[in-house]
């Protein structure tokens, strides 16, 4: 039984023939929560950083469909940094992580799958106070 409480790296299922690569997403492959939003991130600023935030209850999942750029997640003890770099893994980020994504390369695209609808107040914003809410007990 996978632990999906962790940050992971799943597969996506890709069919690729000689026209090129289809990924495909659906049902409870390859995350087991159900997509109620999708979002993409392109055209990204050079050298800009976004997130800089936490989700209470958010699950998601982050593809590069396009290029590259690093996910940095915060549980408030620890971090770990993720390259994403492929259109055949996805990045599965579970509530309770503060998120960085930087180093875009030029041209590259996040495609976002995510279990809720946008919900502002599910969002933490500032550091102090998600270090409180993870300490919440
Ligand atoms: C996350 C990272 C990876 C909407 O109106 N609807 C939406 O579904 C989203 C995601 C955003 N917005 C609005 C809110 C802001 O006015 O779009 C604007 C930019 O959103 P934000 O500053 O939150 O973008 P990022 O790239 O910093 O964060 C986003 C997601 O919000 C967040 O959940 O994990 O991508």
């Amino acid at each position: 039984m996978l632990n999906w409480s962790q940050p992971r790296i799943v597969e996506v299922p890709t069919i690729t023939d000689e026209l090129g690569s289809l990924g495909v997403v659906e049902g409870e492959s390859p995350f087991p929560f159900p997509i109620r939003r999708v979002y993409f991130i392109h055209s990204v600023t050079p050298g800009a950083v976004r997130g800089s935030h936490a989700h209470k209850e958010l699950r998601q999942m982050i593809v590069a469909v396009s290029g590259s750029f690093t996910v940095t997640l915060d549980d408030g003890a620890s971090t770990s940094t993720w390259l994403l770099d492929s259109a055949t893994k996805g990045l599965v980020v579970p509530p309770g992580y503060w998120r960085t994504l930087s180093e875009f390369t030029p041209g590259s695209a996040a495609l976002v799958f995510a279990s809720e609808e946008y919900d502002p107040a599910d969002y933490i914003r500032d550091y102090e106070e998600f270090l409180t809410w993870t300490r919440r007990g």
